[in-house]
Formats: structure tokens, C-alpha cells, sequence
């Protein structure tokens, strides 16, 4: 392949696109991504569907969910020129204790499996921009920007045109050979390169699984989550009072929720991660809720250092954990956390241990 750094049209179209693209899939595998995928920013129908969501208010209390204008499904608007993006998965999934073991126990705390071990926003980023790097080294300075979960992008309609999943009914982005249990992560970028077929079919069939054991009923149509409804939404997006009626269908799960994957039967081909960051640290995987309860504010600030958990902060923290020691078996133990957090300078954290003791009278 030509190494040079003009980007002009005529440079361009010396540079063999199709082998450059064979050379970002390799270097992407080389820096930890399964796979990625090329599409153009053609997002009509996406861009419907988003409308009619945040029509109905399901993203609640996200506001930045709408407040970009047509940002997130107009690609060139935010970073004028772009006309590809390549669309890249990493697997997260540790190899931990049985999830439905941890769940059944309702002294254990739940922690979404994608939040165990070190933030992903900053490994990926971190990672996409050295793949720009490279293929800048070959393409030139290409005009491009790298995102993951942190800029209007319509993440999983991308992923999907650039072949690399369809959109299941629990709205993840499923991979036929890989189940859903990634991130992703993409490069907005002007150069001109050869798109990938995207995945037309939904191989979600008649099954119902993610709809059917949905804890709280929030996937309320196949392709549709009512985001007011998730049980992700309300402990790590939401930062009031969780819906008293929600509080018992939560269960133990204290940050996140896994349900709707962990149902879904395309997970059989998924993969442990291979990321040594990604292995859970303090042992989040299967901690008794008392202990976590009673961790102080600086222990909480200490023990998830670089984790994605710190962003909910402690209050909110607290508030998530009252709640599953309300769905807990009662105990001497738990009732004396609960008093003593009932006295919390925190009203949040007040009110939901108040309620949580409540149960268990
Ligand atoms: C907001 C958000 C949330 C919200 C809302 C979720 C949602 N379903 O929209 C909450 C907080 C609830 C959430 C939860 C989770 N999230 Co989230 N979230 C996002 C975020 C920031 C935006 C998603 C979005 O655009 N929603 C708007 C709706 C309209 O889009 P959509 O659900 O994708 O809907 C599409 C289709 O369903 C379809 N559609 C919609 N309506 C209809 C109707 C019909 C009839 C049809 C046919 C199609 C259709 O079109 C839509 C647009 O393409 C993305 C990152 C990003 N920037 O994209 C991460 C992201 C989607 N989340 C992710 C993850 C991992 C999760 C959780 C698993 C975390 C956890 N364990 O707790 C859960 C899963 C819950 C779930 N089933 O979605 C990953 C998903 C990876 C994957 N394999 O799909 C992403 C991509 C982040 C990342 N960079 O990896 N999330
Ligand atoms: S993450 Fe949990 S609460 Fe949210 S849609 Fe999936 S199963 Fe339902």
C-alpha cells in the first residue's frame, strides 16, 4: 500500500480503499475489537423511530436525548464532511459466578456485568483513536472523530447499517455470531470508504424471551423500550426518587440490568471478554448488599476509582441499595442498616431506606 499524506480527491483515489479497509479490520483485531463494520449516514428510518421515542417520552428525564436537534441521526452535522462510519464491538462479558445465582440471591447485590471492572468509555476511545492514527499514517489526515457512548450517535442503527447485528426486540444490538453482551464504539470519518452489507434481517424470529421477563414490563413493544420503565435507567440515569410502584420489581439489582440479554438465547455464541480491564474488581460480581450499604462515602470514591459506577455518586448509590435491601430477606442485619441509614443527612437516601424498613415490618 502507497504511504502518503495528501487527502485530496486525486490522492484518494490512488489509495486502494478496499485493501486499506482489509488493514483496519486487522489492526482493529490487533487492538482488542471483534469486529468492525463500514456504513454510509444515511439514517432516515432510525431517525423516525428516535422521533417517535422521545415523542412518547420514554427517555424521561435524559435530556440529552433531545436536546441536539437531528445531531444524533445526521452524521455530517456533527462533524461536517463525514461520510463513513466504521462501527466497532468489543465483547465485556467476564467469566464470573453464575449471573442467575447472584440474582436468586436476594442478600447479593447485582451489578450489571458491563460495569464490573474499568470504564469502557475511556479503553475504547483510547483504542479508536489509535486505529484513526493508523489509518491516517496510510490515508493522510483524514477529517474523522472517535466516539463511544459520549456524543449524539445512534450507536446501535450505525452498528447495525455496517453489518455488524440486528436490533433485537430488547432493542440491543445482537450479533448472530456473538450474542449482544459488547459495547461499541465508532470513527465518523470523510473518508470515501467501501460500505459493508448491512444486517437486513432480524433473526429475533416469534421468540418473546427479553419481553416476557423483563422485570418492570419496560420493553412495551418488540424494538421499544420505555426508558422510565428500565431498571437501568432508574439506578444509574435517574438521579431522584425511584416510582415507589417499580421498587419491588427491581429486585437486587443495585446498578444496571442484564435481564433482556441474559434471556435472550442468541447469548449461547457469546464470548468472554479477553480484556484484563474488564475483569470485575472488589469483588462487585457477588457482594453481600449490607456490606456495600455500609461502605462510607470515601470507600465508595476509593473502591470505584476508573469504574463507570462513580458517575452515579453516592447518594444515589445508597438509594439504589436501599431499595434491594428492601427486596431482601428480612434479617436482624438488614433492619439495623436500614435504621441507621433512615437517619441519612441525605433525604434521598432517607426516604428510600424509610420505605425499604417498611417492607419489612
Ligand atoms: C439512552 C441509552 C440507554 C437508555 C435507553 C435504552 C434504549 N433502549 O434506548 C437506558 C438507560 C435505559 C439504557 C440501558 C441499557 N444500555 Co444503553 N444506551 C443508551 C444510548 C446513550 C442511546 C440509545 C438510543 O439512542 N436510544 C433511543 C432509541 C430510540 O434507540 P434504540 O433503543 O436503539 O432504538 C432503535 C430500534 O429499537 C429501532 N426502533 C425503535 N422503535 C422502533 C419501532 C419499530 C416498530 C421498529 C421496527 C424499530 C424501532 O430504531 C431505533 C433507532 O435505531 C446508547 C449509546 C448511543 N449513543 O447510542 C447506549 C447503548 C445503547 N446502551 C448499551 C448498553 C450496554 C445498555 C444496557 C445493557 C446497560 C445495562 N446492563 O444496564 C441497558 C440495556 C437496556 C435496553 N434493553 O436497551 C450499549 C448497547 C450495546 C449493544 N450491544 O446493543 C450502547 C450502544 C452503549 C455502547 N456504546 O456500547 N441505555
Ligand atoms: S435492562 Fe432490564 S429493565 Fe431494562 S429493558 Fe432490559 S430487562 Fe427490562
Amino acid at each position: 500500500m502507497t504511504n502518503h499524506k495528501d487527502n485530496s480527491p486525486e490522492a484518494i483515489s490512488n489509495i486502494d480503499l478496499l485493501s486499506l479497509m482489509e488493514d483496519i479490520r486487522a489492526w482493529g483485531r490487533e487492538l482488542g475489537f471483534q469486529q468492525i463494520g463500514i456504513s454510509d449516514i444515511n439514517l432516515d428510518q432510525p431517525r423516525q423511530h428516535l422521533q417517535s421515542w422521545l415523542e412518547k417520552n420514554f427517555h424521561g428525564d435524559m435530556d440529552y436525548m433531545a436536546s441536539h436537534g437531528e445531531k444524533r441521526s445526521r452524521p455530517e452535522q456533527l462533524l461536517p464532511g463525514t461520510l463513513r462510519v466504521l462501527s466497532a464491538r468489543m465483547d465485556y462479558l467476564p467469566d464470573t459466578d453464575s449471573m442467575e445465582e447472584v440474582l436468586a440471591d436476594a442478600n447479593k447485590a447485582y451489578i450489571s456485568r458491563y460495569a464490573l471492572g474499568r470504564d469502557y468509555h475511556k479503553l475504547m476511545r483510547k483504542r479508536l483513536a489509535t486505529l484513526a492514527q493508523k489509518i491516517s499514517a496510510v490515508a493522510g489526515q483524514h477529517n474523522h472523530r472517535a466516539f463511544v457512548d459520549s456524543a449524539p450517535v445512534l450507536e446501535r442503527a450505525l452498528a447495525e447499517k455496517a453489518g455488524l447485528g440486528w436490533i433485537g426486540k430488547n432493542t440491543m444490538l445482537i450479533n448472530p455470531k456473538a450474542g449482544s453482551w459488547f459495547f461499541l464504539g465508532e470513527i465518523y470519518t470523510d473518508l470515501p470508504l467501501p460500505l459493508d452489507p448491512p444486517q437486513e434481517t432480524m433473526h429475533c424470529g416469534s421468540c418473546t424471551a427479553c419481553l416476557d421477563d423483563c422485570p418492570t414490563g419496560a420493553i412495551v413493544a418488540p424494538n421499544q423500550v420505555d426508558a422510565r420503565r428500565c431498571i437501568s435507567y432508574l439506578t444509574i440515569e435517574l438521579r431522584e426518587s425511584i416510582p415507589e410502584e417499580l421498587r419491588p420489581l427491581m429486585g437486587n439489582r443495585i446498578y444496571g440490568c442484564d435481564d433482556c440479554q441474559l434471556v435472550c438465547p442468541w447469548n449461547k455464541f457469546s464470548e468472554h471478554t479477553q480484556e484484563t480491564d474488564f475483569q470485575p474488581r472488589n469483588n462487585l460480581q457477588a457482594a453481600e448488599l449490607v456490606e456495600l450499604f455500609q461502605w462510607t462515602e470515601e470507600e465508595f470514591l476509593r473502591r470505584t476509582e476508573g469504574s463507570a459506577i462513580r458517575r452515579i455518586g453516592y447518594e444515589c448509590w445508597l438509594r439504589n441499595i436501599a431499595v434491594a435491601l428492601g427486596n431482601a430477606s428480612s434479617s436482624d442485619t438488614v433492619v439495623a442498616a436500614l435504621k441507621e441509614k433512615s437517619q441519612h443527612s441525605s433525604a434521598l437516601v432517607r426516604e428510600h431506606s424509610q420505605w425499604a424498613l417498611a417492607q419489612h415490618n
